[in-house]
């Protein structure tokens, strides 16, 4: 087998093997991953995947999906010379013409190139978060990302109308006949949505869009407890149709925001727990909610910031949205992206200090996330030389409360030797049933969701 056989099949501009080129595809958005890929292949079409496919399953050439390599679990990377496929010059956005409320995209389109082009019909796509201008239409639907707007449109996975794919044997499945229902056997959106890359290579998808609500109101409280913060989650999430996002975070992380960003302090009073309240739909979002249940902590709350318009409400996100970057300037943190129950959550943020603490005092968790989903990021800095024993125990943790531990950024390699802390032997047989039928040779993502002692 040679590269170069692959090379006379595609033509030879389709293939890097430019140590410079190779090198701004190797390691991940974290950094805690330093990849060395033999080469990056770059398909322009379906056809072209199935080529690349069908030729690395005959010669046994394993393979790495990537798309806007932002993934947070390692596993858009290749660590064993694995020939990376990236998707980025699979770009095309258009709508759907047979559906006026959907767009037909290829897998290498951003998620902002989508939103935009929803705009343009004054529409919206469900799915939003910090890294929309580089993360891939492809790689949501690989990992089902979730992001700020889970509690209001679902995560990816109720976005994706249609799909096609191409299998670790080069052949193309799915289609993309936009129909929210066809019930004609096993529902392949579902299956590859959160599949990261282990049972085939999504080329195409189509995407519901929603209507763009008239008016966006978003609300910055100030609490001293996490129970307050958490309640009041609970009141917007079960009593008001209106809700979009709903988002925690902590004084210690606006700090380093603050700090990264030179940015101004929130209010004068020093409240250490905040949370961002989204509300979208028709105009006078703000007389409705004066008038339920929300009116008395509107009315009587001390720390309040209010945001009506894109450039204020942007202003307030930011302190929310740049966490991710403003603690990867401090160094490679330990992240984990858990789920909690509601009712477990106040207990649960309550000890994670001590649990990390107990293990090593000088480790420092920064801990921010999907209020509304229960979904919680921990990222722990300084956790060395600790960090399985500090991931291992909170996982357990995590699986005593009946959480996940695995969210929305998936299982990828660095969650892979706790997949059966969740998932019981058969699950996990079943699993790898599937992958071999998907993907016989074992060439697509080899290190990814399974480990050896899963
Ligand atoms: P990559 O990182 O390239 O790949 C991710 C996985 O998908 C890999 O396993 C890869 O092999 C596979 N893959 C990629 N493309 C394909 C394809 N076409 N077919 C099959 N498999 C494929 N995630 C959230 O869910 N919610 C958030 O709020 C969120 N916020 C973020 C904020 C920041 C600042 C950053 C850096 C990341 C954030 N993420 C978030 C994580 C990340 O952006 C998502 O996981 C995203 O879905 C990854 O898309 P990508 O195109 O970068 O995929
Ligand atoms: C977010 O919600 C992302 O900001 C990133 O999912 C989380 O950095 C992280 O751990
Ligand atoms: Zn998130």
């Amino acid at each position: 087998m040679s590269i170069e056989e692959l090379k006379s099949l595609l033509g030879p501009r389709r293939i890097s093997e430019d140590q410079d080129v190779i090198r701004t595809y190797s390691d991940d958005w974290t950094g805690r991953y330093k990849g060395f890929a033999s080469a990056v292949v770059f398909p322009h079409s379906t056809d072209e995947v199935a080529k690349i496919l069908s030729w690395c399953s005959t010669n046994h050439v394993r393979i790495v999906p990537q798309g806007g390599n932002t993934g947070m679990v390692g596993g858009s990377v290749s660590l064993n010379g694995e020939l990376i496929i990236s998707l980025r010059k699979m770009n095309n956005v258009s709508f759907s013409s047979t559906n006026k409320n959907q767009i037909l995209t290829e897998a290498g389109a951003t998620l902002l190139e989508v939103q935009n082009l929803a705009s343009e019909r004054g529409l919206i796509y469900g799915v939003d978060f910090a890294a929309r201008d580089s993360a891939t239409i492809g790689g949501t639907i690989a990992t089902n990302a979730g992001g700020h707007n889970v509690v209001r449109y679902g995560t990816t996975r109720r976005q994706i109308v249609s799909v096609e794919a191409v299998t670790g044997t080069g052949k193309i499945i799915g289609n993309l006949n936009g129909l929210e229902k066809d019930n004609t056997g096993y529902h392949l959106p579902s299956l590859l949505c959160g599949s990261e890359g282990t049972l085939a290579i999504v080329t195409r998808a189509k995407l519901q869009l929603w209507p763009e609500p008239e008016e966006t109101t978003t609300f910055l409280f100030g609490f001293n407890t996490i129970e307050e913060a958490v309640n009041l989650t609970e009141v917007c999430t079960t009593t008001n149709t209106e809700i979009a996002a709903c988002e925690l975070f902590f004084q210690k992380g606006v700090d380093l925001v603050r700090e990264a960003y030179d940015l101004p302090p929130l209010w004068n009073n020093r409240n250490s727990i905040y949370l961002l309240c989204e509300f979208a739909g028709d105009s006078g979002i703000s007389d409705r909610l004066i008038d339920n249940i929300l009116g008395e902590i509107l009315q009587t709350h001390d720390s309040i910031l209010v945001a009506t318009t894109n450039r204020e409400r942007q202003k307030l996100w930011q302190y929310r949205e740049l966490h991710t970057v403003a603690i990867s300037q401090k160094g490679i943190p330990l992240k984990l992206d858990v789920t909690i129950p509601l009712g477990n959550l106040p207990y649960f943020l309550d000890s994670i200090d001590t649990i990390c603490g107990n293990i090593n005092p000088l480790s420092l968790p920064y801990v921010f996330g999907h209020a509304a989903d229960g979904n919680m990021h921990l990222n722990i800095l300084k956790s060395e030389p600790n960090v399985t024993e500090m991931e291992e125990e909170i996982l357990k943790f995590v699986v005593s409360l009946e959480g996940s531990i695995s969210a929305e950024h998936g299982i990828g390699r660095s969650k892979a030797p706790y997949l059966h802390f969740q998932r019981n032997k058969e699950e996990i047989r079943l699993f790898r049933e599937m992958k071999k039928a998907f993907d016989p040779n074992g060439i697509l993502n080899p290190e990814v969701i399974f480990s050896t002692c899963s």
